[in-house]
């Protein structure tokens, strides 16, 4: 099904136990921007290598029973620690593996900066959403069951924000140490170019664009770029 989760790779992991390797469990899909999100997190903070990746399916019609074991909303990403607790949401798994590294903090600590952060991860997730909720809809949905104006909504909601970021990022919103705000905002942008390569927005948003040119060059964007399909 071609919807941002990849294609079933068999999910047959009793992941709830923590192997030999004591190595945390992220279950895992190439082609999800909010398993991007912490992966890219990962890579950046030097964690990537205490992480094993499970390829997992999802989609909202198709109950994934082991995975709900785990995660009640069925979701991904969905992590288990190293002394097997579960963790979800990428803003949650996100802030954990920032805990757990003594480099430059992703999450700033506090002060003005770590709630710019937060909103520009809430911008990011927000645009993810829609953009998720609208493949769903479109690719997902059959047609003759599809509604145009609730598509367009979140269309809408995706180009408002853009704007807003766009609006920010000559000011240096989006400039600085790495942030989570800057990860969320790059995997939205990669998902956008992902699914919607039609969209332009680089056409509209052109500092956000400029910004993306940079960001997307990193080593952690260019190892997680989504593979086709
Ligand atoms: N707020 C969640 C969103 C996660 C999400 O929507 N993940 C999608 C994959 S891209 C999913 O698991 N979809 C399956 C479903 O909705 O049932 C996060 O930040 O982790």
């Amino acid at each position: 099904m071609p919807t941002c989760h990849g294609r079933a790779h068999g999910s047959g992991h009793d992941d709830n136990k923590i192997g030999k390797d004591n190595k945390m469990k992220l279950r895992y899909s190439p082609t999800s921007p909010f398993v991007r999100k912490v992966v890219v997190l990962a890579i950046e903070t030097g964690l990537d290598a205490k992480i094993e990746r499970l390829p997992t399916t999802v989609a909202p019609i198709k109950p994934n029973d082991e995975l709900a074991h785990q995660n009640p909303l069925m979701k991904l990403p969905t992590m288990t620690t190293d002394d097997g607790q579960v963790l979800f949401d990428s803003r949650v798994i996100c802030e954990y593996l920032d805990s757990l590294h003594s480099g430059p903090k992703i999450f700033p600590p506090s002060g003005m900066a770590r709630w710019v952060a937060l909103r520009q991860q809430s911008l990011g997730d927000g645009i993810l959403d829609a953009a998720v909720l609208n493949r769903y809809e479109t690719a997902v949905r059959p047609k003759e069951l599809q509604w145009p104006d609730w598509s367009a909504g979140q269309m809408r909601k995706i180009r408002n924000g853009l704007a807003a970021l766009d609006g920010k990022v000559g000011e240096g919103a989006l400039a600085g140490p790495l942030t989570i705000g800057q990860i969320t905002v790059g995997c939205a942008l990669g998902y956008l170019d992902f699914r919607y390569p039609n969209e332009g927005w680089r056409e509209r948003y052109a500092g956000l664009a400029k910004w993306y040119a940079d960001f997307a060059k990193r080593k952690s964007m260019t190892a997680t770029v989504p593979p086709p399909g």
